[in-house]
């Protein structure tokens, strides 16, 4: 009987183990109440390179293309990722504006992220 409790009890603590960090990172996530956009990258282009969101919203981008390594660098130094083949980078935006950005090996890949109030 008791040997069965314990192994019982043995996988919900291990789960509760392996749960509680991404709980917890999950809410430090979530803080701000942003919503998430995510930019892809289609041919040599940031996709949508045009992009308005709100105050507190995360943009991630969606790094894997084909073969080519691109990055995402912030025409006023705000943000910079690393040259990247696969993975994602993301920036959370703070404050209104308008936030320019580029790929440094194809200076003719843009994209701009307006941040507005909400209504
Ligand atoms: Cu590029």
């Amino acid at each position: 009987m008791n040997d069965r409790l314990i192994r019982k009890a043995r996988p919900a603590g291990l789960a509760a183990v392996l749960i509680a960090p991404l709980l917890a990172f999950s809410l430090m996530g979530c803080a701000p109440q942003g919503e998430e956009h995510v930019v892809t990258i289609d041919g040599l282009k940031y996709s949508p390179a045009e992009l308005e969101i709100h105050p507190g919203d995360k943009v991630v981008w969606n790094m894997t293309s084909t073969g080519m390594a691109h990055d995402v660098v912030s025409n006023d130094g705000l943000f910079q990722s690393e040259l990247l083949n696969e993975g994602e980078f993301s920036h959370t935006f703070t404050k209104e504006g308008e936030y320019g950005y580029h790929c440094t090996p194809h200076p003719t890949m843009t994209g701009m992220i307006t941040v507005v109030a909400p209504e």
